[in-house]
């Protein structure tokens, strides 16, 4: 198989968030058969979904893989294991550390235990931000340019962190 591109959020708001996303992102490069090409700055940004907890830290990174989606997202979700996260969380709750598949390729898929594009990535100024540093004239398959998305959302409160 030949590589694809894909690109993975990341985000935590527990323990050392800056640090388990480095820690993630090291672990991803350590994947068989998968590369981080790069990864956005590190954002500050006020919780969505569930509003009453602590502020997130949010990156994206763009990584070169010949995993399928599936066996990617074992990975991702073996990842998030190995970096201590207990699942079973409240939904959109706090955690050590997420990693999400947000986008495969131009794929489309849609499972249960798999959707890509990220279903919920569109209404995220958490996750276009970061990805719009990395890659602004994306197009995102079956949603459009990726700036006209941004365009849509309050980008204001997420905070580019210099220095990490
Ligand atoms: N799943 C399906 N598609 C995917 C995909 N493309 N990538 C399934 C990753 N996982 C995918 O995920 C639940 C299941 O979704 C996975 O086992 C996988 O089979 P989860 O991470 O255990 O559940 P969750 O994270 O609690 O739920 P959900 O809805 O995925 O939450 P999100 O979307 O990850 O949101 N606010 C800020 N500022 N920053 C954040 O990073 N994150 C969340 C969590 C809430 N608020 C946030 C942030
Ligand atoms: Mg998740």
């Amino acid at each position: 198989m030949s590589a694809v591109r894909a690109f993975v959020g990341l985000g935590g708001n527990l323990g050392d968030p800056i640090a388990q996303i480095k820690a993630a992102l090291a672990a991803l490069d350590r994947s068989a058969q998968t590369r981080v090409l790069r990864h956005s700055g590190f954002y500050r940004t006020p919780p969505w979904g569930v509003t009453d907890q602590a502020e997130f830290v949010n990156a994206v990174a763009e990584i070169e893989t010949t995993l399928t989606p599936r066996v990617l997202l074992h990975e991702l979700l073996r990842i998030e294991i190995e970096a201590g996260r207990i699942r079973g969380e409240q939904r959109w709750g706090p955690r050590l550390i997420d990693l999400d598949l947000l986008l495969y390729g131009a794929s489309q898929i849609d499972e249960d235990s798999l959707r890509v594009p990220h279903p919920r990535m569109l209404e995220r100024a958490f996750v276009l931000v970061p990805l719009s540093e990395l890659e602004p004239s994306l197009n995102l398959p079956d949603h459009g340019e990726l700036s006209s998305l941004l365009a849509n959302l309050d980008t204001s409160t997420c905070i580019r962190l210099s220095g990490v």
